[in-house]
Order: structure tokens, then sequence, then C-alpha cells
């Protein structure tokens, strides 16, 4: 089937005369995957519609909020009834407390939350909020997790992964960086000895319970038990990124899944329902220290507003019903067979996890435990494979690096049809 995307095209050229890349965010200009990227005109339940008037089966689900499918018709109806009460007024409304009482009866370990605009601002705002809480100002992040773009996190590690951050990306002042310290994700021995000599320095760890920005990294058996004894050992705050995980990997997010207690949680994605929604929260001691209540600055001019309350509230309303993760992990689980099925009767080599309803397909016959393994894989025969998937009217996250998600509206056919695309894609890649 040849499609064409002579308007993507189009609309692509004209995007990068007045947008940087021609994108509002780097991974979608399809960089790590060649070609050009979709411009998308609509979309429905499991299938998005490029400006071409192409129908693809989703599973980037823009990059995991929407996990009842596009254009849900609960929180469509929600949506316009709200608007017409007018979109935001810079002042508290029930819904904020509403998301939030439905948020913090899932996540026991936080005592309360702050509502802000995206994953970013949370991640950014927890570890300030940490380091107040501390006095101290270093950071543990892993290497290979992905926090959103704040400089803090934007630091690689330095040479030998104990020693103190470099900057990752120009802007970020190597004064600032040198206070995040980088570890290897799932080495508990890297990160007891960073901690025998910084310990006394470190605010907080932060990291993502399953890594979901290199692919798909599943935590050790005992790595995330031994990442909170350690925490709880030194007196560091242990913050779970879950913006990716949260009510992904289960209702209650990684943190259920693994049965580990962090000190503070960050969400975004899913509980926006596809608005703008963020939220950091934890431990009343450790959240007494946010202003107005405490010391600790931040705010937002359109956190909490009541349009993206209500993509979340109704989203959280749908995810709450019994059976759904039940019925979210048999479709995943069946996507995962298909897909594995797929490799095998291909003849390729490839590794699969996934937690939830998250996955990734690596090219490679080494198991994938972290930044390193992943990205030892074959990147190229990846991008290979997205551009035959893409022909066949699925459409998968155009990197390696990125997880891949299934939502409700997934039938038990797109599973079959993504199946006997991906058999297709395995041998031409
Ligand atoms: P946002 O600022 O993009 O809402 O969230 C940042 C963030 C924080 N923490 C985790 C674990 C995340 O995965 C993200 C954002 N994820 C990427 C996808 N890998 C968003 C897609 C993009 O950057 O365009």
């Amino acid at each position: 089937m040849t499609l064409t995307h002579k308007k993507s095209l189009e609309l692509f050229k004209k995007a990068k005369t007045c947008i940087p890349g021609g994108v509002n965010s780097p991974v979608r200009a399809f960089k790590a995957v060649g070609g050009n990227p979709l411009f998308i005109k609509s979309a429905k339940g499991s299938k998005i519609y490029d400006a071409d008037g192409n129908e693809y089966i989703d599973y980037v689900l823009s990059w995991g909020p929407m996990i009842l499918g596009h254009a849900h018709p609960q929180v469509t109806r929600a949506l316009k009834k709200t608007v017409e009460n007018g979109t935001s007024y810079g002042a508290p409304t029930s819904l904020e407390t509403e998301l939030a009482e439905m948020i913090l009866k899932v996540y026991p370990s936080m005592d309360k939350l702050r509502m802000v605009n995206s994953g970013t601002e949370a991640t950014m705002a927890a570890i300030r909020v940490a380091r107040g809480f501390t006095g101290k100002d270093k950071i543990i992040k892993f290497e290979g997790c992905y926090h959103g773009h704040g400089d803090a996190f934007l630091v690689k590690a330095g040479s030998g992964a104990t020693t103190l951050g470099v900057p990752d990306s120009p802007g970020v002042p190597k004064d600032y960086a040198k206070n995040t310290i980088t570890v290897p994700f799932n080495d508990l021995m890297a990160l007891k000895k960073t901690l025998e000599k910084e310990a006394k320095n470190i605010a907080c760890m932060i990291l993502e319970p399953v890594v979901g920005n290199i692919g798909c990294v599943l935590p050790r058996k005992g790595f995330l038990e031994g990442v909170s004894e350690l925490t709880k050992r030194y007196d560091i705050v242990l913050i779970f990124d879950e913006v990716m995980t949260g009510f992904r990997v289960s209702f209650g997010g990684a943190q259920k899944a693994y049965k580990i207690k962090p000190d503070m949680t960050c969400l975004g994605k899913v509980i926006g329902g596809g608005l703008p929604v963020g939220a950091y929260g934890g431990r009343k001691d450790i959240m007494a220290m946010v202003s107005p209540e405490g010391p600790v600055y931040q705010a937002g001019t359109l956190s909490g507003n009541p349009i993206a309350m209500t993509a979340g509230i109704e989203t959280l309303k749908i995810l709450s019903k019994p059976d759904t993760y039940k019925n979210l992990e048999e479709k995943a689980k069946t996507l995962e067979d298909g897909l594995k099925d797929a490799a095998k009767m291909a003849g390729v080599k490839t590794k699969f996890y996934r937690a939830g309803t998250m996955f990734c397909t690596y090219f490679t016959d080494k198991e994938v435990v972290d930044y390193k393994t992943a990205k030892a894989s074959d990147t190229g025969r990846f991008a290979r494979f997205f551009q035959e998937m893409l022909k066949r009217g699925v459409y998968l996250a155009p990197s390696q690096f990125e997880a891949g998600f299934i939502s409700l509206a997934h039938s038990q056919k797109d599973i079959n049809t993504t199946a006997r695309a991906a058999y297709e894609a395995f041998r031409k890649a």
C-alpha cells in the first residue's frame, strides 16, 4: 500500500519557516527514523488520521496520555460543557480538589499534591522542594532516565559514572550541572559507591521506576527495594517520576506494581487525559514546604485550570471502573504475544519488554537492562522496521528510545493487523 504524504510534506516545509525544526517537541521530527513527520489531522479511538487522509493504528497515544483512546465521548462531552463556563479563572475551583482527591486515593504514598502544567514542571518543582526540605544541593539521577527538560536533568554522567555531572545540552551552566550525579540504572553497586562518597550532600534521588525513555527497561529484581532502602539509610528524599508509568504500569503506577513507597511522586500525561497537566506530591511534612504553606516557591498561571481538570477527572473516572486494568492487561499481553511470534516467525532476534500497557521491541539478542545495553541495540534496523510498519498503517514511536502504549480502544482486530504487519516489517527490515 503506497501512502502519499504530500500534504504532510507541504505542512512540514511551512512549519519549518516559523518553528525550530518544524515541531514543538524534538522527538516528533522523525530524526531518529528518517523521513518526514506526519501531520495529524484527527484521531478517534485507536486510530489517527494524517493530513493526507491515511489511517494508522496509533501506539504513541500522544506519548502516553490517551490511555482511553482518542476523543473518548465521555471526556469530549464533559469538556464541551466545562468550556461554556469559561476556560481559566486564575482562582481556585472545586475541580482541582476533585482531581487531587481522586489521585491521592490511588497513590497513598502522597498526602498532598500540587497541580502544574507538564511533567517537566512537576519534576523541576519536586527536586526544588526536596532541596528546600533537606537543605542539600546535589541530586542523583539514573542514566537514560528522562525527567523533562529542566536544567538539572539535562546532564550526562561525568567520566566514570559516579563523578559529577557535565551538561548534556548547551545552555546548562557547568556550575549547575555539577550538582547532578548520574548513576547507571539497575546498578546498586555503583549507587552504593556514590553514596559512600556523596550521601551527606544529596537532597534526593529521582528515577523512572520503569524506564520509558530508553525504550522500556524494567527494574531488576531487588533494584527498587535497594534504592528505597538506601534513601532511607542516608535520609535522602526518594522521588518516583511516574509521569509515564503512573496509571500505565498499573492503576496505582509502578509504586503499586512493585510495592515501593517513594517520599515524592511526579505525575503527568494520563492525569490530564490529553490536556496539559502535571502534578507532584508526597509526604505531608515535605509538601508543607510548598508556597504559600511553606517557603519553597512554585507557581503557574494555568495550573489546575478547569478544562484540564475536567479531562483528567473524566479519564480517571473511566479508568477506576472495575476490570478496566484487567481489560488493558489482556490487550497488552495479546499484543506482546503477537509481536514476539511475528519476530520469531520472521527469524529476527529481538528483545521485547513490557510493564502494564507500555512496551518496546529492541533489535538485539542481549538483555536490555540499562542505557548502555539499550544503546547497543540495532537502531538502524529499528528505523527500517518503523518505516515498514508505517507503510502498513501502524504508527509506532519514531525512536528506538521511546516506549509504545496501548489503549482501551485498541481492538483484537487492531492487534491482529499489527502482528501481521510486524511479521512482514520484521522480514523487510
Ligand atoms: P512533559 O514536560 O513532556 O509533559 O513531561 C516530561 C517527562 C517527565 N518524566 C517522564 C518519565 C517523561 O517520560 C516525560 C516526557 N516524556 C516524553 C516521551 N518520552 C514526552 C514526549 C516529548 O518529549 O515530546
